[in-house]
């Protein structure tokens, strides 16, 4: 079977573009093959968290993976931070990763630019946090990974990296795949639709979180930025509000961009946004009865801490395959 990794940071609750972009799929792909999803809080603290908070947050994001469809008797669920592997594995990696290839990553540009911005620190881990990545898909044997088209670029790096390690010590890493989702899409912003849509926006008005109650996504939807034209055409290039309501809603119901054009012929952005915005209450609404369910429940650590076992099993050998071929330590 194949290996399947992905991972989600506990950033804030999670959004329809993390969800839309990557998670949908995990429930799907767990049939298709050994599923591994990982709640990566190490990745968290490449910007500054409050402690309090982060821990909410990785606990709320374990509930969401479970209410969204991840089965723990089908997949292994763990948080990053309870499988030491991962940040042996991250300076490891960092060891033949180049400063060149980190600097060029874009999300490493956008984000050191915006803390800049805001007269924060850049913190050295925003730089070398690919690594690490790159460690936390390589550490099981994957496949493949599910993730967003604003990943491409880390998985990409995480391909070569793997190369380059087998290359000069031993071949140690399979070279992982990565799947984007069917809808392939990027989730914009409801505010700047050229934006991607992100957890840790400051504007709540940009973002729908897959807790928000169903006054909140009408709210958010009815004031989302759209243009003067008033016709329901998707042109991602001259309509990116419009054509971003679309996208959400055929990815949510599975449906072309054209069919849910089709929906809307001759109805104004009034109907148009009502009508986006049921579709994302109704979809929605399960994964929230599920989630709080599970959010206080012992179930919920079960779950977690056989993940936590598992992952560390298979981690642990690999992590012993690559001290062996750089020849750290004394070997077994
Ligand atoms: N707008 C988006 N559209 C489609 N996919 C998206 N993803 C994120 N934003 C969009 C995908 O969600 C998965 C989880 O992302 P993450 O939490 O690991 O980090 P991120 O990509 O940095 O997501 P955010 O929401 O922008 O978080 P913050 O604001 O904390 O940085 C990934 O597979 C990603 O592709």
């Amino acid at each position: 079977a194949k290996r399947i990794f992905s991972g989600v940071q506990p950033t804030g609750v999670i959004t329809l573009g993390n969800y839309i972009g990557a998670i949908k799929q995990f429930p799907e792909l767990q049939d298709q093959g050994d599923a591994i999803y990982c709640i990566v809080d190490q990745h968290a603290i490449t910007i500054q968290q409050d402690p309090k908070e982060l821990r909410s947050n990785i606990r709320s994001l374990a509930a969401m993976y479970i209410a969204v469809g991840i089965d723990p008797e089908k997949s292994i669920l763990f948080i990053q931070s309870e499988v030491p592997a991962h940040a042996q594995a991250g300076w490891m990696l960092q060891c033949v990763t180049s400063i060149g290839e980190l600097e060029r990553m874009t999300q490493f540009k956008d984000k050191s630019a915006k803390a800049a911005g805001t007269n924060e620190t850049v913190l050295a881990a925003l730089l070398t946090y690919p690594p690490l990545m790159a460690g936390d898909i390589l550490l099981y044997n994957t496949d493949i990974v599910p993730v967003g088209d604003d990943q491409k670029q880390h998985i990409e790096l995480t391909r070569d990296i793997a190369e380059r390690f087998n290359k000069r010590y031993k071949k140690t890493f399979k070279i992982p795949d990565i799947a984007l989702s069917k809808a392939g899409r990027r989730i914009k912003s409801l505010q700047d639709p050229t934006k991607k849509m992100s957890k840790s926006d400051a504007n709540a008005k940009a973002t729908i979180r897959l807790l928000d109650t169903p006054k909140q996504i009408e709210k958010k939807i009815k004031s989302a930025v759209t243009d003067s034209e008033g016709i329901v055409r998707y042109d991602k290039e001259n309509k990116p509000g419009v054509s971003n309501l679309i996208d959400i809603e055929a990815a949510l119901t599975n449906s072309s961009t054209e069919d849910v054009v089709a929906k809307y012929d001759g109805k104004g952005y009034g109907d148009f946004k009502a009508g986006v915005a049921q579709v994302v209450i109704d979809h929605l609404a399960p994964i929230q009865a599920r989630y709080n369910e599970l959010i206080d429940s012992e179930e919920l650590d079960r779950i977690l801490d056989e993940g936590a076992e598992k992952a560390n099993a298979i981690a642990n050998a690999t992590i012993q395959r690559m001290e062996d071929a750089m020849g750290l330590g004394r070997g077994s």
